[in-house]
C-alpha cells in the first residue's frame, strides 16, 4: 500500500503538530520536504494542486489532500487511533472531542498571537521581534496558565491534540529568547512533560534548535535574493 506522505517544512510550527501526531500515532509515512524559503516550492502549480493556498502542512493520503495542520492531525487520529486506546489524542465521545476542539481554536489564537511577535519573515530582514505584539504573547500565556490550573494537560490529565500544537507554538518563543515564564508555574510544568515524551525531540525540539541557529547565526544573510521573501 502506498505511504502517505506529509509536505512540510521543518522551521513551521504547524508541521511540527503534524509530525508530533504522525509520531506520537505510530503511522507510517513519507516526509516530503516543501521548501519554502529558497525554491518557493510553494507558489508551484504542482503543489498548488495539493493546497491552493501554497501552505504547509498538506497531507497526501493516496489521492486525497489536506491542509490545515489541525485538520490534518483529526484526520489522522480518526484513521489510526484505535477505538480501545486507553489515552486518546482525540478523544471519539462527543462531549471530551468537542473539548479537544475547543482548545484547538485557542491553540491557534495563540499562534497568530506569538507568531506575530516572533515573527521570522521580519527577522529574516534582520529586524528584531515586534516588541508592540508583546502583550499578545502575554494573553496567550495567561490564557494557557488559567488552563493548565486544572489539569496537567491542556484538555485532560494526558496529552491531547492541541497539546502536540501549543508546545511547538510556545516553544517558538525561545527562537526569539522570550523566557519571562515567571507568573506562568503551571505552563513551565507542562512544558517540561511535553518535552519529555518520546518524539518531542525529533518532532519539535529538533526543529526548534534548527530555527534558533538559523536566525541566531544570521544564516538568513546568506540565502540567494529572493523576492518572494523580500530578503536582499
Ligand atoms: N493555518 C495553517 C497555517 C499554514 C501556514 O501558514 N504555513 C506556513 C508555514 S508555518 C507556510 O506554508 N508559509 C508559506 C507561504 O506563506 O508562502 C495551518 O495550520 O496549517
Amino acid at each position: 500500500m502506498q505511504k502517505m506522505e506529509f509536505y512540510y517544512h521543518p522551521f513551521s510550527s504547524p508541521c511540527m503538530g503534524v509530525w508530533f501526531t504522525l509520531n506520537q500515532l505510530g503511522v507510517n509515512f513519507e516526509l516530503k520536504f516543501v521548501d519554502l524559503i529558497t525554491e518557493v516550492d510553494q507558489r508551484k502549480e504542482e503543489f498548488l494542486k495539493m493546497n491552493p493556498l501554497g501552505k504547509v502542512p498538506v497531507l497526501k493520503d493516496g489521492d486525497f489532500c489536506l491542509n490545515e495542520s489541525h485538520a490534518i492531525a483529526q484526520y489522522l487520529c480518526l484513521k489510526y487511533e484505535a477505538d480501545d486506546t486507553a489515552q486518546k489524542l482525540y478523544p471519539k465521545d462527543l462531549q471530551n472531542q468537542a473539548k479537544v476542539n475547543s482548545l484547538m481554536y485557542l491553540e491557534s489564537d495563540c499562534l497568530s498571537k506569538i507568531y506575530n511577535y516572533v515573527n521570522l519573515t521580519l527577522w529574516a530582514r534582520d529586524q528584531p521581534p515586534r516588541k508592540d505584539r508583546l502583550n499578545d504573547v502575554y494573553s496567550s500565556l495567561n490564557s494557557l496558565e488559567t488552563i493548565l490550573e486544572r489539569s496537567k494537560f491542556l484538555a485532560n490529565e494526558h496529552p491531547t491534540l492541541p497539546d502536540l500544537f501549543a508546545i511547538a507554538t510556545v516553544n517558538l518563543l525561545d527562537v526569539a529568547k522570550f523566557n519571562d515564564y515567571q507568573k506562568y508555574p503551571n505552563l513551565v510544568a507542562w512544558k517540561q512533560r511535553m518535552q519529555q515524551l518520546p518524539h518531542y525531540e525529533e518532532s519539535v525540539g529538533k526543529h526548534i534548535l534548527a530555527i534558533t541557529d538559523f536566525f541566531q547565526s544570521k544564516a538568513y544573510l546568506n540565502l540567494p535574493k529572493n523576492d518572494y521573501w523580500g530578503i536582499k
